[in-house]
């Protein structure tokens, strides 16, 4: 890092969360179920996440971590003072489509939903914390996975644009940064929890994915043409699951492999960023036999209504490989397994720690897209054990944050235009993938434990004034350390 090396000016500092794994109040004032809530905790969880689910109500064996989470929904202004307190300038939520159309095609939308929303924003505006708004955080409402399949029905584009009208109506004034689908291409990874999408045994996978991310990319579209229409001053963006694939090795085979492996991801930010199909992903349809129906004026929408910024996680790098040997050795990184790279290492839950990789994904998507990013989730999921006092030494968790910021810092220096970052799960929340409570990535400690026992008091960790203190000084104090 050079001396002169510092984070543009009015940088966007501070925290992401999503409703499902926060709020709790799962069918309070009106709420109905999402696909999110029937997520038991435990050993089922992965088969329903991946699509396979027999049935659409609540089995009372069951422990389900997003009904109660960590209660944002009555402490939301407790846990955005300690924001404050840290001096954050952004805090990334969503919201839930269920709260404010039960159903996903109410003829009203529900006052209660909309009503702690507008608390929430007024909360955050309060304190000057910019609200950045997730529009679809994997949550859809059941029932429109019951009558239509979900996502694999073109009807959930116009109820989805209905949904985001509704909420840029309502919250115009008070929202400027939005975004449509959280980690859009999550819906080929784990398609019923990112999409609320159930894959029959019988059926043509990629027929049935394709065609449902055709959907969600008209609803982005959709999504963003309104808000143009509505609200000129916003910027509303999409939201990748990123991670550069290196190859293995320098075999060409590999190379194109890791290539492959990330075209798979990017081909969502090339139809939502550059506006058209890509001709790889159409060469993939054709060997397939994916068969995309597209009615007329779809590809001109796509066209015409592309996002303003580029949204994406980083929490690993990814490592692809043709050698049947070396792929046995896998490991896995935010949702999507790959090969295990010797030269980095792993988390407690085996995800891949590279935070050189964080400056290459960023380098990779400015040089594919050229416009702003916005790094909207990253952090260290791990166990975090009180000492005796009840105060948590997480250094663990500073040092993965440091070596971060002193990669993002070197991807601005590079030229990459970085409009701000926001740390997943700044205060403890319900894990996605697991469930868990365990898995930590909070400043703030929830007392909550993976059965759902605990007072839900919030204290402070150590990295909560490291964090601190790095907002303050705009990253100057990442120089000392
Ligand atoms: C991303 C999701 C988040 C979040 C994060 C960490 O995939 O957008 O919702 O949870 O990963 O994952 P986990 O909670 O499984 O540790």
């Amino acid at each position: 890092m050079t001396n002169q090396s510092q984070f543009p000016e009015g940088f966007l500092w501070g925290g992401a969360i999503a409703a499902n794994q926060a709020e709790g109040s799962y069918l309070a004032d009106g709420k109905g179920l999402t696909n999110v809530d029937l997520l038991p905790a435990g050993e089922k969880r992965r088969a329903m996440m991946e699509g396979k689910v027999d049935s659409f109500t609540l089995n009372h064996e069951n422990f389900y971590p997003s009904h109660d989470a960590i209660d944002f929904y009555h402490h939301y202004k407790e846990d955005i003072a300690l924001f404050a307190e840290m001096g954050f300038k952004a805090f990334r939520l969503s919201i839930s489509w269920a709260r404010i159309f039960p159903n996903g095609d109410d003829e009203q939308p529900n006052e209660a939903g909309l009503a702690f929303y507008d608390r929430v924003f007024d909360e955050l505006r309060k304190h000057g914390i910019e609200p950045v708004v997730t529009i679809a955080h994997f949550d859809v409402p059941v029932s429109l996975i019951e009558r239509f399949g979900s996502w694999k029905s073109r009807k959930l584009v116009d109820l989805f644009e209905t949904y985001a009208r509704t909420i840029f109506e309502r919250y115009q004034g008070k929202v400027k940064y939005w975004m449509t689908f959280n980690e859009i291409n999550m819906l080929l990874h784990l398609p019923f929890m990112g999409a609320g999408i159930v894959l029959q045994e019988d059926e043509d996978r990629n027929q049935a994915l394709y065609q449902a991310a055709h959907h969600q990319l008209l609803a982005s579209a959709k999504a963003v043409k309104a808000a143009r229409e509505m609200m000129p001053e916003a910027q509303i963006g999409c939201m990748l699951a990123a991670g550069m694939n290196y190859p293995y090795s320098c075999n060409p085979e590999d190379v194109w492999k890791g290539m492959d492996k990330d075209r798979e991801s990017f081909f969502f930010i090339d139809v939502q960023s550059r506006g058209t199909y890509p001709g790889y992903a159409k060469r993939f349809f054709k060997e397939n036999n994916i068969d995309i129906q597209m009615e007329d004026g779809d590809l001109e929408l796509l066209k015409e209504n592309t996002v303003d910024y580029i949204g994406f996680s980083y929490y690993s790098s990814r490592c692809a490989s043709t050698d049947p040997e070396v792929l046995k050795n896998q490991t896995s990184g935010n949702v999507f397994g790959s090969v295990r790279n010797p030269y980095t290492k792993v988390s407690e839950w085996g995800w891949t720690i590279d935070p050189k990789g964080f400056r290459i994904t960023a380098n990779q998507l400015w040089d594919r897209y050229q416009k702003p990013l916005f790094v909207v989730e990253n952090g260290l999921g791990a166990v975090d054990t009180p000492e005796t006092d009840g105060t948590i030494q997480d250094d663990y968790r500073i040092a993965y944050l440091r070596a971060h910021f002193k990669e993002m810092l070197e991807a601005i220096e590079d030229g990459v235009e970085i409009i701000g970052y926001t740390s997943w799960g700044p205060i403890d929340i319900v894990s996605a993938s697991t469930g868990e409570m365990k898995k930590r990535y909070g400043y703030i400690y929830v007392d909550r434990n993976n059965d759902g026992s605990g007072t839900l008091q919030r204290s402070k960790k150590k990295s909560f004034d490291w964090y601190k203190e790095v907002i303050e000084t705009n990253g100057a104090s990442l120089e000392k350390e």
